[in-house]
């Protein structure tokens, strides 16, 4: 039985050059309406290179703030719909940026794969808080081919081999995984209120980052909230919640790959030849040598 059974297939999208990015008209053609995007001083944007743990933490983030003032909530709004998707644009759908203008919350959270010279002026302006969640090129690459398997909104996957290769030369729908997770830490140099995390920290402490990010938010929640966040955002739960599993998404083919997929760190191991992992780390060393970000491909 299929988990989406109103799954509808739409001809898969090309990649081209949009101000120096790999991109695709679902994220581009509202380009000059979500650069006008008008901030609030307490919108907090959840920026990620697609599949690092964007809908881990916005669920994170939607459980501390929303969790026990509105309950229904939870049992009734997809998470794409709380947390909406800033740069979406499908044709006859509403865009994430007017569901992002009307959300009814505060703060609104709001999520964008936006490299960081994409994203609207506004949120500079306001000095908004930004979430950042950064997940192994490894691992991240692995879950990216899976999604692009299944999600006929996104270029055609093609070969393993062949994803291995586009993902090292940065063809990837939102560029090159590398310069994104750079430019982001990079900017943390100069903007304070940017709170930079890896995806490997939260599967191996959850409770410590979701403390982190509590910290970062100047939230303080009792112990009994904390311990209902970290258990409701427990992989299985997630994977079993379809307000936040995407299950009901029409563009995703469960039958190919489930959005909550494995949600583990090395998975990469499953993937990667021993000559494409060694091809991965000497090209990694040179592209990444100037910084001095650090990230884990195992824990
Ligand atoms: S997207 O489409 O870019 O918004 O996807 P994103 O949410 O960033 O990433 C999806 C991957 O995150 C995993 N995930 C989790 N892992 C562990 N615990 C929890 N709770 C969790 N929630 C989501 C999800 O399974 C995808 O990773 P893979 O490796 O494909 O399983």
């Amino acid at each position: 039985m299929s988990l989406n059974p109103e799954k509808v297939t739409v001809p898969r999208p090309e990649l081209f050059d949009f101000h120096g990015v790999w991109m695709a008209p679902n994220f581009t053609d509202n380009w000059e309406n979500v650069q006008k995007f008008e901030a609030r001083p307490d919108d907090i944007l959840i920026a990620t290179y697609p599949k690092a743990g964007t809908t881990w933490v916005s669920y994170i983030l939607d459980l501390l703030y929303f969790g026990q003032t509105s309950p229904e909530r939870q049992t009734s709004i997809p998470i794409y719909e709380r947390v909406p998707f800033m740069e979406l644009f499908i044709p006859g759908k509403v865009s994430g940026k007017d569901l992002a203008d009307n959300l009814p919350t505060t703060p609104r959270l709001i999520k964008t794969h936006f490299p960081v010279q994409f994203v609207p002026k506004t949120f500079w302006e306001q000095n908004c808080r930004i979430i950042y969640v950064a997940r192994n090129g490894k691992d991240n690459m692995v879950s990216y081919f899976h999604f692009d398997t299944m999600n006929s909104t996104q270029p055609e996957a093609g070969t393993w081999n062949n994803y291995f290769q586009r993902f090292i030369q940065g063809k990837m729908m939102y560029g090159s995984w590398y310069d994104h997770v750079r430019s982001w830490w990079k900017k943390k140099e100069t903007y304070p209120n940017l709170h930079y995390m890896f995806y490997e920290d939260l599967i191996e402490d959850t409770q410590q980052e979701i403390d982190k990010l509590c910290s970062f938010l100047g939230l303080s929640p009792s112990a009994e909230i904390t311990e209902m966040v970290v258990s409701g955002v427990q992989f299985d739960k997630m994977k079993n919640n379809q307000m936040a599993n995407y299950s009901n998404v029409p563009f995703m083919d469960f039958n190919i790959s489930h959005f909550m997929r494995k949600g583990k760190v090395g998975d990469w191991k499953n993937h990667f030849t021993v000559a494409q992992n060694e091809e991965f780390d000497d090209d990694y060393k040179k592209k990444m040598k100037d910084s001095t970000l650090q990230f884990r491909n195992e824990i």
